[in-house]
């Protein structure tokens, strides 16, 4: 069986991050391989595998490396199938791999998970892959209603160690809240629904906003747009959040304590993709708590302000069942003037 999903690591010594999307993978049930190539130290050996494998049915890349963590970028600049990049923690926690995986130049895009997060990595491919294959998405589904029950069951233990005088125990109806998450399928077939919604979290966001929408309008891709913060108008965020859940992907745009993209993904299974903006401490901020997600709800983030590689990568996961969009995505790529 050829591969679905191609994971490259630097290094053997990032094993233990692989593991974690291995574990993942097998879960899910999708075929992967593993390979070991440096984009330093063997450069046309990570050159071959990316070119061999995405001609022979490899869907997503998993770039796993850490200090100057150039192989996801180098994997994204041989193929324009989606790369997702994790960061390892070799040095300084892992932030000089962070910085060298997400802040890509427009045109090489990798969707970037947090340090270490290999699982991450793993879902966030899953949910591309799922965007035209509804086996996969139950599958994903399944394993994020596990979250739920892994956490009331979290919970029970610790209300047993609960034993002061002062404590007191509301119950709340919960089991009814579990398996929100309903798919309507139909909606995939209406040429007129909007493929992508492109959320900011401010009218202040809206230049970068823009860098995303000409390029999905210059591409043609059917996308809405909406200014919601989830933490100023919850309720419209809901609201709006149920009114897309159609669509095949999500963009959330966002500066300081990005909490918007947390809020999306919060709402949704389908991939959901992150641009940090730079609006204090030149947009660290955003980018370290939009990208530095907990294991079972990653966010794809890119590169601070980098709204065009955010429509970049939405249109490298688009184009894997859409032959028009990647036909117009390869044209676009190759008139790209550097
Ligand atoms: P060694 O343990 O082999 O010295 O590697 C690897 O991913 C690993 O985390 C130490 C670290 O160096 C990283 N490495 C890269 C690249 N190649 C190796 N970042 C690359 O091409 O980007």
């Amino acid at each position: 069986m050829e591969p679905k999903i191609m994971i490259i690591l630097g290094s053997a010594s990032d094993f233990n991050v692989a593991e974690k999307s291995i574990n993942i993978l097998e879960i899910l049930g999708i075929s992967y391989d593993v390979r070991v190539a440096s984009a330093h130290r063997t450069h046309e050996k990570v050159k071959k595998i990316v070119e061999e494998s995405a001609a022979n049915g490899v869907e997503v890349f998993i770039g796993i490396a850490g200090l100057s963590a150039h192989l996801p970028g180098i994997i994204a600049a041989n193929t324009h199938k989606p790369v997702v990049g994790v960061p390892v923690s070799v040095k300084l926690g892992g932030i000089d791999a962070l910085f060298a995986t997400v802040q890509m130049p427009v045109g090489a895009p990798v969707a970037t998970v947090g340090i270490d997060r290999g699982e991450n990595g793993a879902i966030l491919a899953a949910q591309i892959i799922g965007i035209y294959d509804v086996h996969v998405r139950t599958k994903l589904s399944k394993m994020r209603k596990e979250f739920f029950f892994k956490i009331n069951k979290d919970e029970e233990v610790i209300a047993k160690k609960l034993t002061g005088k002062h404590y007191s125990r509301h119950s709340f109806e919960i089991d009814e809240l579990e398996g929100s998450n309903e798919y309507n399928l139909d909606d995939y077939d209406d040429p007129n629904y909007p493929d992508v919604a492109v959320i900011s979290g401010s009218y202040s966001d809206i230049h970068v906003a823009q860098k995303t929408t000409r390029l999905l309008d210059k591409i043609g891709i059917i996308y809405d747009t909406a200014v919601i913060s989830p933490i100023r108008q919850p309720k419209n965020f809901e609201s709006y959040m149920e009114a897309t859940k159609s669509v095949k992907l999500y963009i959330a745009i966002s500066g300081l304590s990005a909490h918007v993209t947390g809020a999306v993904v919060a709402f949704t299974e389908k991939p959901v993709i992150g641009v940090p903006c730079g609006k204090k401490l030149d947009g660290i901020d955003a980018l370290l708590s939009m990208v530095n997600m907990p294991p079972g709800v990653p966010v794809a983030t890119t590169g601070i302000d980098s709204g065009a590689n955010a429509a970049l990568i939405a249109l490298e996961m688009l184009s894997l069942g859409d032959f028009n969009i990647k036909h117009e995505l390869l044209q676009f790529k190759g008139n790209m003037v550097c």
